[in-house]
């Protein structure tokens, strides 16, 4: 994949000296969130990343060349494009042979960052088991690329246009480690907590640094997904969301909405149910989520 791949200056030169550095979707820049506000959040994501001493690598597709870190203005452009793809890991080959544009889902990008030599991943929720799956089969090709692509990814959990339960049940399945930061149960993205147990809990990012490495000792070639919950401030009433995200997937339906379009149509109706609320909330637990992938990619480059 190298020759299909640009590396930005900086981000190859961090990746050379061995310095932190954080892998950021695109399909949540594309897809994921309004104009402008989806511009000025994936900046400010990548400044949260700085802050914490992490080069961030914003990944994308764009005129049929993957870009890993994206230059000054690339960002804005292809935030403000009309026609952007979605790309999962199988809409890539044909995005690159078409010379389009495309966002980059969770499962594209961890297998880009992993091509790059980046082992970190910051995003805010994954994709995942839908409700009625049982009758639609409609599962994420997150999950499968969690099973087989070692990239750790931090998010902060799932909304509830998920089945919650399936979804966990299919990473078990694959074999990925689900660590709780400084949580006992799956965080919901816009609340801090779900009625979701989880296994392990990890209280500092060194601790969750020493799984990594652990993880990779065993010789797995897994994933490793870190639920961090959104900050308190932030968080809303659990029960005002499950109605709108229930009202959202009943217009999903009634709309025949199908395939990839399911989840960026569900997210633009939450966004368009909630008004402003839920989009501040989406923004505040990205920012959380990309710090913590910073800490833990510092972690990650001190010897324990
Ligand atoms: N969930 C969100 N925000 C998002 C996405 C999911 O709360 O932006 C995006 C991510 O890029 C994720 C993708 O990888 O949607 C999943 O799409 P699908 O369900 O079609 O696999
Ligand atoms: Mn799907």
């Amino acid at each position: 994949m190298s020759n299909l791949i640009d590396i930005s200056p900086e981000v190859r030169e961090a990746l050379a000296d061995q310095r932190a550095v954080v892998a950021l979707e695109s399909t949540i820049i594309s897809h994921g969130m309004p104009h402008p506000q989806n511009v000025e959040t994936a900046m400010a994501v990548e400044a949260v990343v700085r802050a914490e001493s992490a080069v961030p690598a914003t990944i994308a597709v764009i005129d049929g060349r993957i870009k890993v870190g994206l230059a000054n203005g690339e960002l804005e452009r292809f935030g403000g494009a009309k026609n952007v793809a979605k790309a999962s890991r199988r809409d890539l080959a044909v995005a690159l042979a078409n010379k389009a544009t495309a966002g980059t889902t969770v499962a594209a990008t961890m297998a880009i960052a992993e091509q790059a030599g980046i082992e970190m991943f910051a995003t805010g929720g994954i994709g995942g088991v839908h409700r009625g799956a049982d009758q639609t089969f409609d599962i994420s090709a997150d999950l499968t690329e969690l099973g087989r692509t070692p990239v750790s990814v931090v998010c902060a959990g799932c909304k509830s246009i998920l089945d919650m339960a399936k979804t966990l049940e299919v990473l078990e399945t694959e074999g990925v480690p689900v660590l709780g930061y400084r949580t006992d149960m799956f965080p919901a993205f816009f609340s801090r907590a779900s009625s979701h147990k989880l296994d392990h809990r990890v209280e500092t990012p060194e601790a969750i640094a020493e799984i990594i490495r652990a993880e990779r000792n065993l010789g797995s070639a897994a994933g490793i997904l870190i639920a961090n919950p959104i900050p308190e401030e932030d968080a809303l009433p659990a029960d005002e969301m499950e109605e709108r995200i229930a009202a959202a997937c009943r217009e999903a339906e009634a709309a025949g909405v199908a395939q990839k379009d399911v989840t960026p149509y569900l997210l633009a109706r939450i966004n368009a149910l909630t008004g402003g609320k839920s989009l501040q909330a989406n923004i505040a637990l990205v920012k959380n989520n990309a710090a913590l992938a910073a800490n833990i990619a510092g972690a990650l480059t001190r010897a324990p």
